[in-house]
């Protein structure tokens, strides 16, 4: 039998595979397969299994060795289902409404240049909590995105919850454009690596472009289990990994 890679990649998705929100390019996605030959590839993303399909293709369960939608709550491992984690069943139901609550009231107060639907939306690792709403077009997302920049409107929604949930274990964390999500402490992306580790690799590369402290990949990028690299872009991601694997 053929002795296992000695290394996995992990990949965050948005700005690391993929441009934010968008399908991965046929050249980067050529370009993960060719890597699969070398070493083992992994996704860890905040989003949920849905958007990961929708941006990495329908099979990306096939595609990578690992697939870990929700930093890692959801898990597929060589094609099949592994494991799920839910929140409500962590955090109990009075405290995961009293979060739900507050933040719909917050948003209620504020007012934006436009406003769509889909406040929140219920993963099952986390809460993904959104001013605008997750129903808004690419435009109205970019319109936002700029805003948020200069008004800082998720920062201080962020501290607000900092805040009011102060001792109850939850992290809030900026990891896109339009919105929050919320999680319990120690439910980031460093999750999956708790599922990875009875696999036994030497080197578990990451791969992430929110690596600075509040970003959501600084967990894993900053854990002692990884190798971790900060890049700008999918074209970043591939030179790094060219100069990793394939000189
Ligand atoms: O992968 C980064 C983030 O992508 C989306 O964020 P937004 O819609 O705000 O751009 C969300 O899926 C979020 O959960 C995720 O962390």
């Amino acid at each position: 039998m053929a002795p296992p890679p000695s290394a996995l990649c992990l990949f965050d998705v948005d700005g690391t595979l993929t441009a934010p929100r968008q399908k991965i390019s046929a050249e980067m996605a050529a370009f993960v397969q060719r890597l699969r030959q070398k070493v083992k590839v992994g996704v860890v993303g905040g989003s949920d299994l849905a958007k990961i399909r929708e941006q990495l293709g329908e099979d990306v369960i096939e595609k990578y060795d690992y697939v870990f939608p929700e930093n890692g709550l959801v898990a597929y491992k060589d094609g099949k289902f592994l494991s799920k984690r839910s929140i409500q069943g962590h955090l109990g139901e009075d405290i995961l409404q009293d979060v739900i609550n507050y933040c719909l009231s917050y948003i209620a107060k504020i007012k934006l240049p436009k406003k769509r639907g889909t406040f929140i939306e219920f993963r099952n690792g986390m809460l993904n909590v959104s001013p605008i709403g997750r129903s808004c077009s690419q435009e109205e997302r970019l319109e936002f995105y700029e805003l948020d920049k200069k008004e800082h409107i998720r920062e201080k929604f962020v501290a607000d919850l900092q805040r009011e949930f102060a001792g109850k274990g939850l992290t809030f964390s900026i990891g896109g454009q339009i919105s929050i999500d919320v999680f319990p402490d120690g439910w980031d992306k460093r999750y999956c690596l708790g599922i990875v580790a009875k696999d036994g690799y030497k080197t578990i590369y990451f791969f992430g472009d929110k690596t600075m402290p509040g970003g959501n990949d600084y967990e894993i990028f900053t854990d002692s289990r990884t190798e971790g690299h900060s890049v700008t872009s999918p074209q970043d991601t591939r030179r790094i990994c060219e100069e990793l694997f394939f000189k």
